[in-house]
């Protein structure tokens, strides 16, 4: 089923529940570093394993160990309900720290 885009009260409540994402024009961003590229990759590999479990992708950026991520939903041309279960998921990955 094709998500149905967040009003502005919804991408409040629910940017409430991440830790330290940014709220942009029509995505949510953050950005994470790493010891080293072979942690960042780690963590990028986990990433996209949840992301095709939930067929729902980021847009991202690494260099060595700096990862940056942009959540949008592109069939809906801005935040829905699949950018926030996303982040939660990313946010699972790294509760232990960064
Ligand atoms: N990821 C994101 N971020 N936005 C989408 O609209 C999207 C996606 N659509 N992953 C999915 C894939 C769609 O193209 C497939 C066909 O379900």
């Amino acid at each position: 089923m094709r998500p149905k885009l967040y009003t502005p009260d919804q991408v409040q409540s629910n940017l409430k529940l991440l830790v330290k994402w940014t709220l942009n024009d029509d995505s949510i961003s953050k950005y994470f570093e790493f010891i080293n590229f072979i942690e960042a990759f780690g963590f990028m590999t986990k990433v996209g394993l949840e992301a095709e479990k939930l067929d729902h992708h980021p847009e991202w950026k690494n260099v060595y160990n700096k990862v940056w991520i942009q959540l949008s939903t592109h069939d809906a041309g801005g935040l829905t309900e699949l950018d926030f279960k996303l982040a939660q998921q990313i946010d699972k990955l790294t509760e232990h720290g960064l």
